[in-house]
């Protein structure tokens, strides 16, 4: 006879974009889990989320991690947010998947990894899917069976077709390059050394204020060399690219799979347009072992010390853009824990 297990219940604070895609994702492809309570500072919003999907509005997200009824937590709020609401579920020890990034200041990464350190196990996951990506997952797969040497550069790209509203100079880089910036540490299994930010001449769909597109440079401890254009209005599509060099080869990270069309003398491929389509699949993988983990009491996914080394990266590379020059980053020793 098959066991079947109670559906775990989860709250989710922040029910804008993707907060509402990841109940949905819940909702309709996690069998072992369902959302039952929802916060958003936005009560409209949360009042129209929690009619769609018959669930409970809680008047803040503190209540809600508090509720008895909820065994673990998403956080999908404002990024200024995340901190407090990741310390509030460690301290109702409550398993918390929170969304890149875990805080906005290295301090606030810290004081959660005290929260961890002090409880002595780790409940925080934090939202770096590309790691899911299919992918990504065969690139690390092929740099682990050393396919091609020890690898010597990275280059990759992250465009987007246009960049979201009140987009800043900064959230190139804090809310897209951290991405690479979590992916890369992950696939070549070592630590930044330095940042450096290119600054080349601005699109003209770039906004006013906005320093679009921007090439960010890193080196590992071992001196890997890393570039990373991002270029968040593009408008083509959302394409994300990552070539690593070898000692005796190449990867590339492949293209989603699209159909050929040929037509009135072209051969075409469709481009994807937004983030949310692109890493779908890395979505579905990250929940399915997320909630696993908050079965098996084993958090297996990117740790709140991962949150604090890309959050200390990002901001790195901010002041290099800043000021101009390599800027060194340096981290704390990493605890045992992680
Ligand atoms: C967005 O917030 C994401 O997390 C996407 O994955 C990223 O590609 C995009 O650039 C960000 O704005």
């Amino acid at each position: 006879m098959t066991r079947v297990d109670t559906p775990i219940k989860i709250g989710v604070v922040g029910t804008g974009a993707i907060g509402q895609d990841h109940i949905k994702r819940i909702a309709e492809q996690i069998p072992g889990a369902c959302v039952i309570g929802i916060a958003d500072s936005d009560l409209a919003r949360a009042d129209m989320v929690a009619k769609k999907y018959q669930l409970e509005v809680f008047p803040d997200g503190e209540s809600l991690i508090a509720s008895p009824e909820v065994e673990a937590i998403i956080v999908a709020s404002w990024d200024p947010s995340h901190a407090g609401y990741v310390r509030a579920c460690i301290k109702s020890q409550k398993p918390v998947f929170c969304e890149k990034p875990l805080a906005t200041s290295a301090e606030d990464c810290l004081a959660i990894i005290s929260d961890e350190l002090a409880l002595g196990r780790k409940l925080v996951q934090v939202g770096f899917m590309r790691r899911y990506d299919p992918g990504y997952r065969e690139l690390k797969a092929a740099l682990d069976a050393e396919m091609i040497g020890s690898p010597l550069m990275v280059h990759c790209r992250h465009r987007n077709r246009v960049p979201g509203p009140q987009h800043t100079s900064e959230m190139n880089i804090k809310n897209s390059v951290i991405h690479e910036i979590d992916a890369l540490r992950w696939l070549l299994n070592e630590e930044y050394r330095s940042a450096q930010v290119i600054l080349p001449r601005r699109s003209r769909h770039a906004g006013q204020d906005l320093q679009d597109p921007q090439i960010v440079l890193l080196e590992t401890e071992s001196g890997t060399r890393i570039d990373v254009e991002s270029f968040v209005s593009c408008q083509y599509g959302y394409d994300v690219q990552c070539e690593i060099v070898g000692e005796d080869g190449t990867l590339s990270l492949p293209d989603p799979a699209a159909i050929m069309t040929r037509k009135s003398g072209l051969r075409s491929f469709a481009i994807q347009q937004e983030w949310s389509e692109r890493f779908v699949q890395a979505y579905f993988y990250e929940f399915q072992e997320w909630i696993a983990s908050i079965r098996s009491g084993e958090i297996l996914g990117p740790t709140a010390w991962d949150g604090y080394v890309s959050c200390v990266t990002a901001d790195a590379c901010n002041l290099a853009r800043q000021q101009g020059g390599i800027v060194p980053i340096t981290l704390i020793d990493r605890p045992s824990l992680y």
